[in-house]
C-alpha cells in the first residue's frame, strides 16, 4: 500500500487515465504531494501510460485499470478516465477497500451515482471523494469565508459565468451540462448551503450555429429560495474565463480576476486569461490532491463526497430534462442519508 521514503511510509497513488487530466494528476502526485508518490498508472494507450510513468520514475505502467486497483503497491486510486467509466471503476475500488478520488462527474447520470452511494454505505466507510476541485480554489474559498463571516447577511443570488475558449475535444452532446455545468452546480450548493430543487435551461437562438449550440443560460432555485444563474459558453474564443458573485442582503462578494498583474500600456489596460481550466485551477488541483493524500493518511474524509457527486448529477439530469422540454424541471433527489453527515 505504501513504500518507505526516508524512513516514513509514503502513500502509493495509482492513477487511471493518462490523458490530459490523468497525466497532470500523475505529475502532481509524483512531484507535489508530500507523503505520497505515483505507484502505478493505467491507460488503454500503454505508450501514453509509459511516458507518464517514466517521467515520475517511481511508477509502473499498464493498460489495465483493474491491475492498478489490485496492485498491492497502490494504497489509493485516482480515476481520470472518461466519464462513462467512473462508476464501474469506483465500485471496483470500493470492493478492494481502497480510497478513491474520482474526477467529476462521479457519473453522467444520477442513477450511476446512486450505485456508488449504495456500495459505499453497504461498506460502512467513506472512501470516495469526487474531484470538485473548485472547493480547493483560493478564490472560491475566500468567497465562502466572506459569506461565513456573516457581515454580508444571508446570500440571495449566485451569478456565475463559465466560458471555455473552445469546447474540449472529448465533448459529446450533453457534456456542456454533465461535465462543465456540474462545477457551478457543486459550487452553488457549497457556497449557498442548500440543495437545488429546480432547473431551467435557456438556449440562445442568435449567432452562428456553432456558437449558439455552445451557449446557454441555466437558472436554478434552491430549497431555501436562493437563485442561481449560470452563463455557459464553450466557444468564447478569447480564453478560459470563470466568474462568480454572490449577492447578499447587505453586500456582495465577487471572485477577483485571477491574473496577478494588470498591465496599462498604450491607452489600454490588459491582463491574460488562461487557455483552459488546468492553468486557471492549477492551485486548486494541487491543493485537492494534497488534501486527499492527507485525508487518506488520517482516515478523515475531505472535499466533495459521493453524495455531493450524486446531488450535482441529479441537478444536471434536471438541466438536461429542461433543455429537452424547454420547461423548468424539478430535481429528483433522494433524502440525504445520515451516513453523509
Ligand atoms: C472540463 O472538463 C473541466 O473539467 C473544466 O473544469 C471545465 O471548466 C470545462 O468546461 C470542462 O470542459
Amino acid at each position: 500500500m505504501g513504500a518507505q521514503q526516508g524512513g516514513i511510509m509514503s502513500l502509493g497513488i495509482g492513477v487511471i487515465g493518462a490523458g490530459v487530466m490523468g497525466a497532470d494528476h500523475a505529475r502532481t502526485a509524483a512531484r507535489l504531494t508530500p507523503g505520497a508518490h505515483l505507484a502505478a498508472i493505467a491507460d488503454a494507450d500503454l505508450a501514453r501510460a509509459r511516458a507518464v510513468a517514466e517521467e515520475a520514475g517511481t511508477a509502473r505502467a499498464t493498460s489495465d485499470p483493474y491491475d492498478v486497483i489490485g496492485d498491492p503497491a497502490v494504497g489509493a486510486v485516482l480515476i481520470a478516465s472518461p466519464d462513462h467509466t467512473h462508476v464501474e471503476l469506483t465500485l471496483a475500488c470500493l470492493e478492494a477497500g481502497k480510497p478513491v478520488l474520482c474526477e467529476k462527474p462521479l457519473a453522467p447520470t444520477a442513477e450511476g451515482c446512486l450505485a456508488v452511494i449504495e456500495a459505499e454505505m453497504a461498506l460502512g466507510r467513506r472512501l470516495v471523494q469526487v474531484g470538485f476541485m473548485r472547493r480547493f480554489d483560493p478564490a472560491y474559498g475566500a468567497m465562502r469565508q466572506a459569506l461565513a463571516e456573516g457581515r454580508l447577511g444571508r446570500p440571495l443570488l449566485f451569478h456565475a459565468v463559465h466560458r471555455n475558449a473552445v469546447p474540449p475535444s472529448f465533448f459529446e452532446p450533453g457534456m456542456i451540462i454533465t461535465n462543465a455545468a456540474v462545477h457551478e452546480i457543486d459550487v452553488a450548493r457549497w457556497l449557498l448551503g442548500s440543495e437545488i430543487r429546480s432547473a431551467r435551461v435557456i438556449r440562445s437562438g442568435a449567432g452562428e450555429a456553432e456558437a449558439y449550440r455552445d451557449l446557454m443560460l441555466i437558472v436554478l432555485e434552491t430549497a431555501a429560495g436562493h437563485l442561481v444563474d449560470v452563463e455557459l459558453f464553450m466557444r468564447a474564443h478569447y480564453g478560459y474565463d470563470i466568474r462568480g458573485e454572490v449577492v447578499c442582503e447587505r453586500g456582495t462578494v465577487a471572485m477577483a480576476p485571477p491574473a496577478l498583474a494588470h498591465v496599462r500600456h498604450a491607452e489600454a489596460e490588459s491582463f491574460p486569461f488562461a487557455t483552459d481550466w488546468r492553468a486557471r485551477f492549477a492551485d486548486a488541483y494541487r491543493l485537492q490532491l494534497q488534501a486527499w493524500a492527507r485525508a487518506v493518511a488520517t482516515g478523515t474524509p475531505t472535499g466533495a463526497s459521493a453524495w455531493d457527486g450524486y446531488a450535482a448529477t441529479a441537478v444536471a439530469d434536471a438541466c438536461l430534462a429542461s433543455l429537452a422540454s424547454g420547461e423548468p424541471a424539478p430535481v429528483a433527489m433522494r433524502p440525504r442519508p445520515a451516513f453523509y453527515g
